[in-house]
């Protein structure tokens, strides 16, 4: 353990409010505040850019929007980023990048970037305060909830999108340093399906594939999975394959994806575990399945197989609203290709069922043998950033490196890592995000910090939503910007640097480990997420316990010790500084692989290829289960389905990034549309442009109709960019994964009566 340093001695203008902060510090004699927080780069005119990045040349790092993990090229002038390109040579975006990625800089000017820490006073009115004060208040009311109402009162919503070693930080911070037993992220609205299919199919969460198989397939199968929009990079690598693949396309919506396809599947919303079932069911009776590779490899096929054997073609046509033919060329042509891929995302995820589906498509890898060899597998794409990191560093739905928080040899394990007392790690797993929600409802957990996500926005069934954050005795907020949804309901906001202006690592969807840097000054008094713990573990009076944990590489390490004899070891890195020279590394990477040549290490790997699985006995697992009808089907009074999902390549989420950019919202409808079929326009009248009321039976709003063919009759499609759209959303969740399901529920439609501005 390292001592901490003394003070440095303080610059010229010794009254910056964290000069003030520090001498507070020393007078309460609350601990010793180590020098490297006093010297973040970049902050109170103390500014350095790490040593790692030149004044005047170029940088590069990954993209902070989606979890494809482009590298972006920075290019900087006295220490500061000016502009950027896209990397050319890395592996993932090959010299491209979206329109979101050019504009990466651009959003980090803006009016409404929080500067200082705000708190709310009794008028409602937020005011600023200084560092001492806010890690004083905060520390004291959390304290305070927890003496009254016990430890477990207190919980917290971690993120996707924070570097892996801020992630892990707050994990540890919160569960082993305050007492805090219930934290969840957003990763529960996104992966938490594809985490617990894996988990239960493979053994552990392994999304096993690389970009290059991307190329090297010769049958391409997306579900529920928008590439063209969601990972526009990703669909270029499917341009550059040079196999001429079949591309197959399964969604209920005439996506930009599906125009691209050479087979689209507009299923009926939800009906993707029927007709899964019901092409495994084509393929065994047609013999077209890899006995070899079955019977090697995999438990429980035989069960399966009987299983799917009701899944005749009279049965999957009723319940897709496909025709048998469509069953029929689909099931051929996964068996005449030799590589073929199956990919899924939000369509899946977000689903009453998603987890048995998530599951039937990885049933459909196996049977064929389609996984461990270039160009297959059964591949989950992740969504955010680092959606990887958060879901085996976050210490949130598992222990700290995809450990077990209720296996007692894990406990230990970590415990020895971190040097802490075992007794400190929590012996049960935290509730999941929905019931945190819940227990905030029944007055079980009265404050909340909410870090790097905008549940007022982006939760199911806003009205309830908001409604249960208004009943927190205590809401903190560390974002960003000071004008989110859920910033405008905070007491307390803490501000936050973002990406850019902050190193750490990523993980993309690909389990690629790349390097984030700073290149820009946080603005006025914002501190790096990693700061902001550090002093709140400080304030908080469990500062030694983090003593080791004083950079951010410093975490990686510890990370990577916690990783050792995981499926996700990445005991092998040497460091950022090697992560940087080959252009990101793939988990797994063991100590044992460490002498590597740079190629080598650069070398795109995928997992599985020796057929073993992360079960004890090496095999993967046939999950299958009846499928249930839609929770909330249409009715009289709410004829329509609505979906819900992505809307342009220039939206990101809840907009409070690429909201602030001139650029990106020129490439984006500034207000909320709703898209319709033309013959249902017709029928209720609506021209296109008319404002609509949508409504369901949690709540309403107004949208300018757009009238497309790419929605099917009864369908209606809103983009989730917009703070309304979750008004209309129920709040019912997939039983395994407890991922929230925004992609069907029944609305209806109506035109706004009077309004006629575009008639
Ligand atoms: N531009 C942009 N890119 C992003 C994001 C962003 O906000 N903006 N967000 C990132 C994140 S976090 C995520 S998770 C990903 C999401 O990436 P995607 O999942 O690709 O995006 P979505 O539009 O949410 O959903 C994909 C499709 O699912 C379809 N769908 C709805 N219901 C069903 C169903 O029952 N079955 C099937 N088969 N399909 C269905 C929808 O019509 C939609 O076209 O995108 C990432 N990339
Ligand atoms: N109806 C509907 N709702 C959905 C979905 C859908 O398809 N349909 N998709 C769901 C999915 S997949 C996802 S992932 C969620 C996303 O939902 P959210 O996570 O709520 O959305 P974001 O807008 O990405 O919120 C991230 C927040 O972190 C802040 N931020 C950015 N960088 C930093 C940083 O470095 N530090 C800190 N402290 N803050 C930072 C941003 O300003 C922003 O407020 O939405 C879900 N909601
Ligand atoms: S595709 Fe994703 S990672 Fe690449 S530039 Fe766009 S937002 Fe960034
Ligand atoms: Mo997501």
């Amino acid at each position: 353990m390292t001592e901490p340093s003394t003070l440095p001695p303080a610059p010229a203008d010794s009254k910056t409010p964290i000069y003030r902060t520090l001498r507070n510090l020393l007078h309460q004699q609350r601990g010793p505040l180590t020098r490297e927080l006093l010297l973040e780069p970049g902050n109170f005119g103390l500014g350095q850019v790490p040593a790692r990045v030149r004044p005047d040349a170029t940088t590069d790092m990954v993209c902070g929007y989606c979890s494809t993990g482009c590298s972006l090229r920075v290019h900087l002038k006295d220490g500061e980023a000016t502009n950027l390109t896209p990397a050319t040579e890395y592996p993932v975006n090959l010299g491209m990048a979206c329109p979101k990625g050019w504009e990466a800089l651009s959003v980090l000017d803006s009016p409404d970037r929080a500067t200082r820490p705000l708190l709310r006073d009794q008028t409602g009115r937020l005011n600023p305060i200084d560092w001492d004060s806010a890690m004083t208040t905060f520390t004291d009311r959390f304290k305070a909830i927890q003496a009254e109402h016990g430890p477990h009162s207190v919980a917290f919503l971690s993120t996707g999108q924070m570097a892996t070693e801020e992630m892990a930080f707050l994990g540890a911070l919160t569960k082993f340093g305050m007492g805090l037993l219930h934290g969840d992220g957003n990763t529960r609205q996104c992966m938490a399906t594809a985490v617990v299919a894996y988990k239960q199919a493979f053994g552990f969460d392994a999304p096993p594939y690389t970009y290059a198989d991307f190329e090297e397939s010769d049958v391409i199968v997306l579900v529920g999975s928008n590439l063209c929009i969601a990972h526009p990079i990703m669909w270029e690598r499917v341009m550059r394959n040079p196999h001429s693949p079949e591309i197959i396309v399964v969604d209920p919506r005439m996506t930009e994806t599906a125009m691209n396809a050479s087979q689209h599947l507009a299923a009926a919303p939800k009906s993707d575990l029927s007709l899964m079932y019901g092409i495994a069911r084509i393929l065994i009776d047609n013999d077209w399945v890899d006995r070899d590779y079955i019977d090697q490899h995999t438990n429980d096929f035989e069960a399966f197989a009987e299983h799917v054997a009701t899944f005749t073609d009279e049965r999957v046509t009723a319940d897709t609203g496909l025709s048998a033919k469509q069953l029929h060329r689909f099931a051929e042509t996964i068996h005449n290709g030799q590589r073929v891929s199956f990919w899924w995302t939000m369509g899946v995820n977000q689903s009453h069922q998603g987890t048995r589906t998530a599951q039937a498509i990885i049933n459909l890898a196996l049977m064929t043998g389609n996984i461990g060899r270039p160009g297959t597998g059964a591949n989950s794409v992740t969504g955010q950033c680092n959606a990887m990191g958060s879901r085996l560093f976050s210490n949130t739905t598992n222990l700290l490196g995809g450990h077990d928080f209720t296996s007692a040899e894990h406990r230990r394990k970590i415990a020895d890592i971190l040097q802490i007392d075992e007794a400190l790690i929590p012996r049960e797993n935290s509730l999941p995000y929905n019931e945190i929600m819940e227990g905030i409802l029944r007055g079980k957990i009265k404050g909340l910090w909410v870090v790097c996500t905008n549940p007022a926005h982006s939760w199911i069934n806003q009205n309830q939503c908001r409604d249960i954050l208004d009943r927190l005795d205590f809401l903190v907020v560390q974002d960003m910007y000071s004008t989110t949804e859920t910033a405008n309901m905070a007491d307390l906001i803490l501000p936050a640097a973002g990406w850019g202006e902050k190193e750490g690592t990523l993980i993309n969807s690909e389990r690629r480990i790349g390097a984030l840097k700073k290149v820009r000054k946080a603005p006025g008094e914002a501190l790096s997420d990693f700061n902001i713990f550090k002093l709140v573990a400080h304030y908080w009076g469990c500062g030694e316990m983090f003593r080791e944990w004083d950079s951010p590489e410093a975490v990686f390490r510890i990370l990577q010790r916690c990783s050792e004899g995981q499926p996700c070891d990445i005991t092998g890195i040497e460091g950022y500084s090697q992560i940087d020279a080959t252009g990101g590394i793939q988990w797994p990477f063991a100590k044992s692989e460490g002498d590597k040549q740079k190629a080598e290490v650069a070398a795109e790997r995928r997992l599985f290829a020796d057929g073993q699985f992360f079960h004890p006995d090496g095999r993967a697992k046939f999950l299958f289960e009846a499928p249930r009808p839609l929770t909330e089907p249409p009715s009289r009074n709410f004829p329509f389905i609505l979906l819900t999902g992505r809307g342009t390549v220039a939206q990101w989420h809840t907009q409070t990034r690429t909201g602030k950019s001139a650029v990106l919202r020129k490439l984006s409808p500034q207000q909320i549309f709703v898209e319709i079929n033309p013959a249902d326009a017709r029928a209720l009248a609506l021209e296109p442009g008319d404002m609509a009321t949508v409504a369901s039976q949690r709540g309403r709003l107004q949208a300018r109709t757009v009238c497309t063919h790419s929605v099917q009759p009864g369908h209606v499609f809103i983009a989730m960019h917009y703070e309304a759209a979750n008004q209309l959303t129920d709040a019912v969740f997939d039983p395994y994964s407890k991922q929230p399901a925004y992609k069907a529920c029944a609305v209806q439609v109506s035109r706004v009566h009077g309004y006629n501005e575009s008639r």
